[in-house]
């Protein structure tokens, strides 16, 4: 059997999300009649505190409509140097948008306050418009660390300050608030729109919501429709979402206490691991003389799979088809590596 420690993206939906599909009752979402994905829509502004919410194909879709709704092109956004709007959405954000970004290194993906407020234009006729600010939190290339509320309150408020929006890619939001033990509206109160994904540790089998203002939303459906967003019978696929929202946070805890674990057991090899907080484990291969590579093709022939995250960084992600056992049977395997 395969460990697949890749990503929580491999999860796939439980029993209950099966069932929910087969029975959602469905019509077409394009004309705002299928009644499953308007009640997950509810229930997501719901949670996230906001007063709309909307239903899109993937993380990177909502990021992208966030981006769409909140700029025009010419306009500049400011986020952290390694985040997942920057990084890994295929240079979206220009390519759709016409913004262009400016970027700050964060300290464990926070941005600083005070490097927000250089980073924010001023008016002059040489300069283009700061338009919107992103955070992630989870932040994915920091190693799942958790950005604390307090800290996304130093930037909301900076950004306030200017009028400027802030956007918080949450796509493992659920993760930050099972960190911290608290509701994700310790987040969001500092945020204009948030993305979340349902299809990560929540186990859906795809999609996620984008919620913000009744204004914002019904702007950020328009440009879904332009994304060819617009799914028809999307209930069927809102329904597990449903459930992951409302029944799957709960179990998060139990993927942090295993990344923890991993975490630990690494380190017993004198491996240099990133801080865990949340269910991602960053491991540093260049101590056991091997590139990211090297280290990845001789767990894979153990049968355990991570990703490479740098040429001597490896990723490790826990989730739910992930159990005690084989976070140890892949100490094991790095164990074998390391002795080999
Ligand atoms: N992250 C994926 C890869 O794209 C790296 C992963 O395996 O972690 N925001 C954040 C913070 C993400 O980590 C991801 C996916 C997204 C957005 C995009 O979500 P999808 O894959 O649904 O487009």
């Amino acid at each position: 059997m395969v460990i697949d420690l890749r990503s929580d993206t491999v999860t796939k939906p439980t029993e209950a999300m099966l069932r929910a599909m087969y029975e959602a009752e469905v019509g077409d979402d394009v004309y705002g009649e299928d009644p499953t994905v308007n009640r997950l829509e509810r229930i997501a502004a719901e949670i996230l505190g906001k007063e709309d919410a909307l239903f899109v194909t993937s993380g990177t879709q909502g990021n992208q409509v966030a981006v769409l709704t909140h700029c025009v092109n010419g306009d500049e956004v400011i986020l952290e140097a390694d985040s997942h709007l920057f990084y890994y959405e295929g240079g979206a954000m220009a390519a759709l948008a016409g913004v262009q970004t400016r970027t700050i290194v964060g300290e464990r993906g926070a941005l600083h306050p005070k490097d927000v407020e250089k980073a924010i234009r001023g008016v002059n006729i040489h300069f283009p418009r700061t338009r919107l600010i992103c955070i992630e939190n989870t932040h994915n290339r920091a190693g799942g660390a958790v950005i604390r509320p307090e800290q996304m309150a130093g930037v909301y408020e900076v950004a306030k300050g200017s009028g400027v929006p802030v956007h918080l890619d949450g796509a493992r939001l659920f993760n930050a608030a099972a960190a911290l033990e608290c509701e994700v509206t310790e987040f969001t109160r500092f945020t204009d729109s948030v993305q979340v994904c349902l299809s990560k540790g929540l186990s859906a089998p795809a999609g996620s919501v984008l919620a913000g203002s009744r204004e914002l939303i019904r702007e950020a459906r328009w440009w879904r429709k332009k994304l060819g967003g617009g799914m028809r019978q999307a209930g069927y696929m809102a329904a597990p979402g449903i459930l992951a929202l409302t029944e799957m946070s709960a179990r998060l805890a139990e993927d942090h206490q295993r990344a923890h674990t991993l975490a630990e057991g690494l380190r017993k090899f004198s491996l240099h691991v990133e801080p865990v907080e949340t269910n991602i484990v960053l491991v540093h291969t260049d101590k056991a003389g091997l590139s990211a590579e090297e280290f990845l093709s001789k767990l894979g022939e153990q049968g355990v799979l991570a990703v490479d995250f740098d040429e001597t960084v490896v990723r490790f992600t826990t989730h739910r088809h992930i159990s005690d056992q084989d976070i140890q049977n892949t100490l094991a395997a790095v164990h074998v590596i390391l002795n080999s």
